[in-house]
């Protein structure tokens, strides 16, 4: 059970985040209401939300899951790999050392926790543009004291792996077509998205609920036969910039 989250205001600077899609630029003002409302299902869902104020400088500072990968015992705080993100991580080392001990990962690396998934002590961690090999070995020296398993993982041509494989509780993943090929993910239950609803494979999953992107009804429906309680948030202005559901809060 998740008991706390952190979350960033989004800068009115996303306008010029960085984005692979051509969706046109966020509203400000309508991603500002989004985050509201994804932070009210958050509280609803249980967890105490501190919500920081926006960064500066740093279009993409509201997804704040790629500065750190928390675990129960420790936080380790990425380096962050797209140079226009480096430094976000620095605001979020000292509210994470109000609940845990935190750990940096060295700059020498690349790793970002979009592309680290944990579901209880295992993490994998997809090797992408943004992750590299030492950087997942950074984080293993760094968990596996704690009695986490790692594993690191052939990512399928995406942002990060967290853009196509989610824990939804039971078990289960939403997987790429790609991903579910992949033989350590055999032991779950997968359920496949299609490239139709792909920004639909980044579902959050907290405390046996999965919040579900606005306007994926076959991923919605699919998850639903799972049997678990649903939430629909529409997040489309951080869609426009590469950002899920999954990236705009740590939760821990
Ligand atoms: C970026 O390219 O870094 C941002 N525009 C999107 C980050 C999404 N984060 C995530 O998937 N964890």
């Amino acid at each position: 059970m998740f008991t706390r989250a952190i979350t960033r205001r989004p800068s009115e600077e996303m306008v010029d985040g960085l984005t692979t899609v051509n969706r046109g630029k966020p509203d400000f003002y309508l991603a500002l209401r989004q985050h509201d409302a994804y932070c009210q299902v958050l509280t609803h869902l249980g967890l105490d939300v501190t919500v920081l104020p926006a960064e500066p400088g740093y279009p993409d500072c509201c997804f704040v899951e790629d500065t750190a990968i928390v675990c129960d015992q420790v936080a380790a705080i990425t380096p962050l790999s797209a140079p226009s993100r480096q430094g976000e991580q620095q605001s979020i080392e000292p509210v994470l050392a109000q609940f845990k001990p935190v750990a940096r990962i060295p700059p020498s690396v690349r790793l970002e926790g979009g592309d680290v998934l944990q579901v209880e002590n295992e993490v994998y961690v997809g090797l992408s543009d943004r992750t590299n090999h030492d950087g997942f070995t950074a984080l293993k020296t760094v968990l596996e004291p704690h009695g986490y398993r790692l594993k690191a993982m052939a990512c399928c041509p995406s942002l990060h792996f967290k853009t196509d494989v989610n824990y939804i509780g039971n078990q289960t993943l939403l997987v790429s077509p790609c991903c579910n090929e992949l033989d350590a993910l055999t032991h779950f239950n997968r359920i496949v998205v299609e490239d139709d609803e792909a920004y639909a494979r980044n579902c959050l999953y907290v405390n046996g609920t999965v919040i579900v992107p606005e306007g994926f009804p076959e991923t919605l429906a699919k998850v639903r036969g799972t049997g678990v309680e649903t939430v629909v948030l529409n997040v489309s202005e951080f869609e426009k910039i590469d950002g899920g559901l999954t990236c705009l809060s740590l939760r821990f």
